[in-house]
This record gives structure tokens, C-alpha cells and sequence, in this order.
């Protein structure tokens, strides 16, 4: 009781008292690969983060497609409303005992995946909880003011409704715009914006990747990297698909500080869509390479049911993370009485 009593007054002193924890042990001053000048122990990338972990599950994520508030205007217009808040003194177990600060749009790393057909009416109602000046910056078409770059959304509720019709057909990423940029991005502030064909797509098990690394020690290098956020994830947890089922993904790549990253998916060809702007493939191919926010939709159907591994061939990067597998269920066999499969 009486330990438990200390913990809770110790834990009490470092959040009221961020400074009680660094005057306990020596500081050190580091120059950032931004240029910006910290003072940290070394210990911990910041202790006044040390409270908070995030909560993020790659296996949801996956599927997950938010496509907002939905209402029509009088002349039949869809219109969507999302909210998204941005924050930027989160900690996330990365890996096992890697913390780093991440920040983030809706609380995770990426943000909400975004979905509106071609045509509607998309309001955003972004909300800066952050310490630092944010935006959203979307690709895509829309009016100057909304571009997220000259309307910097200030610190500690700063808001902006971002209105703009979406568009073109595809699938692109969205992130904050502020400077220095690379250092918003490498944090986490990016996600993927969906935009549907009014005709639709033929029907799929669809899937969202974001290709993306993380810089854990300030170099300009990244330490992990992976398909969703956490290294080694679908690996050592496999995406379960069907045989004979169309599988969708729609891939954006957001690595920094490497010029390419690429997609290889084994035992298999996909259709490639790059930018998803066009509704007949470009490439048959098991291999792509993308530059930074570079992005497309692959598309691809197993015959033969078991275990195959999807992965950077930049072998650096699926050593470090970037490696997955999927588990192709036999499709005859489920239908035959395995029902609990279907989805
Ligand atoms: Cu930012």
C-alpha cells in the first residue's frame, strides 16, 4: 500500500512537475537533424512525454475507412464532414521497448483513412490540440486557401475547416504542411485520402498500407520501417485473405529521408493503378518502386491457398521491418462449412 501510495505520488510529481524528473539527472544538449537545439537527458527522447502511450492496432487499421458525416445538399450534392484533431506529445511503443513521440491525427500514426466518392462536398473540421503550428495539406484538386500550406492552424485549439470537392478519382495522402516539414511528417502526421469513382470499383477485400519508417535517434536515417506503423506487425500477424477473392490495396508511400521504397508480393502478379486515377491498370507486375507520398492501387487474386510474404526488396528496409505475410485461406474449403471466415 505504502509503495503503491509512493508510485502514485511519484507518477503525480512528473506529470505536474515535468521539471522535477530532469533536474534529476544530468542534461545534455543535442542539435536535431532540423536544427532545432534540445536539452534531454538521453535516457528518453522527452521526459514530459513519459505519461501517455498510444494505443494502435495495425489489423484494424487495415480495413478501416472512415467516410464521415453524411447529409445532401438541396441539389442532391453528398456532403461529408469529418473531424480531425492533431496532436503532438504522444508516445508510442513503436517496437518492443522503442518509444518514440509521435504525433498524430485522430491519436494514431497514420491518420484516418479518408473516403468520399468523385464530386461530393468534403468539410474537414481540423482541430490543432498540438503545441506547434499544424494543417492538413490533402493532394488532390481543391481551391488555393485549402491547400493547408499559407493557413497555418495555431497551437492549443487552433481551428480550420477545409471545404473542397473531392477529387480526381484515386487514392492520395494527406499531411501537415508546416516547416520545417520533414520533421511534421517523420512524426506522423500524414493518412490516406480515398477518392471512389461514382461508378465504383468491382467488389474486393480492400486493404490500406502506408508504407512508412520512423527515425528514432534524430540522424536523418530511419531505424525501423514497416506496412502500417509497426515493424514486423503482419508477420508475425498475417492478413488472412480467401483464394479465388479479389484483393485491393490501396499503398501510399510516406518514408522519408529514402529517396524509394518498394512493394514485392510473392508467389503472384498484381494490377497496378498508379495514383488510382485511372481505371485500367498500367503495370502487371510483382514489383513496384515509389518515391516519397508516391502511391497507386494494386489489385491481385491467389489460386493457390498457404502463407506468402509481401515485403520491400530493399532488403535494408524488410530486415528492418517492412515484411509481411499473407495467409490465403482455401475459398472452396470455407465456403464447404467454415463460415466463421467469411467477412
Ligand atoms: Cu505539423
Amino acid at each position: 500500500m505504502i509503495l503503491l501510495l509512493s508510485v502514485t505520488i511519484g507518477l503525480s510529481i512528473i506529470v505536474f512537475f515535468p521539471n522535477f524528473s530532469e533536474a534529476q539527472s544530468e542534461l545534455k544538449t543535442f542539435v536535431t537533424h532540423s536544427g532545432k537545439i534540445i536539452r534531454t537527458t538521453g535516457e528518453i527522447i522527452d521526459p514530459l512525454y513519459t505519461v501517455s502511450t498510444v494505443e494502435f492496432d495495425p489489423m484494424e487499421y487495415l480495413r478501416e475507412f472512415n467516410y464521415g458525416e453524411v447529409s445532401k445538399l438541396p441539389n442532391g450534392t453528398t456532403v461529408r464532414e469529418y473531424t480531425i484533431i492533431a496532436e503532438d506529445d504522444k508516445v508510442m511503443e513503436i517496437s518492443p521497448g522503442v518509444f518514440y513521440n509521435v504525433w498524430t491525427y485522430n491519436g494514431t500514426v497514420p491518420g484516418p483513412t479518408i473516403r468520399a466518392t468523385e464530386g461530393d462536398l468534403l468539410k474537414i473540421n481540423f482541430i490543432n490540440n498540438g503545441s506547434k503550428e499544424h494543417t492538413i495539406h490533402f493532394h488532390g484538386i481543391h481551391p488555393a486557401g485549402m491547400d493547408g500550406v499559407f493557413e497555418a492552424v495555431g497551437p492549443g485549439g487552433g481551428k480550420f475547416v477545409y471545404e473542397f470537392e473531392a477529387g480526381p478519382v484515386g487514392v492520395h495522402p494527406y499531411h501537415c504542411h508546416v516547416m520545417p516539414l520533414e520533421e511534421h511528417i517523420i512524426h506522423g502526421l500524414y493518412g490516406v485520402f480515398i477518392v471512389d469513382p461514382k461508378e465504383g470499383r468491382e467488389p474486393a477485400d480492400e486493404m490500406v498500407m502506408v508504407l512508412n519508417g520512423f527515425d528514432t535517434d534524430f540522424d536523418t536515417e530511419n531505424n525501423f520501417y514497416a506496412a502500417n506503423t509497426i515493424p514486423f506487425y503482419y508477420q508475425h500477424h498475417p492478413i488472412q485473405i480467401n483464394s479465388n477473392e479479389l484483393i485491393r490495396i490501396y499503398v501510399v508511400n510516406m518514408v522519408e529521408f529514402d529517396p524509394i521504397n518498394n512493394f514485392h508480393l510473392h508467389g503472384n502478379l498484381y494490377n497496378y493503378y498508379p495514383t488510382g486515377t485511372d481505371l485500367v491498370p498500367s503495370f502487371y507486375t510483382d514489383m513496384i518502386t515509389l518515391s516519397q507520398t508516391e502511391r497507386g492501387i494494386m489489385e491481385f487474386e491467389y489460386t493457390y491457398p498457404g502463407k506468402y510474404l509481401f515485403h520491400a526488396h530493399k532488403v535494408e528496409f524488410s530486415e528492418k521491418g517492412w515484411v509481411g505475410i499473407f495467409l490465403v485461406n482455401d475459398k472452396t474449403e470455407y465456403n464447404e462449412g467454415n463460415a466463421e471466415y467469411d467477412r
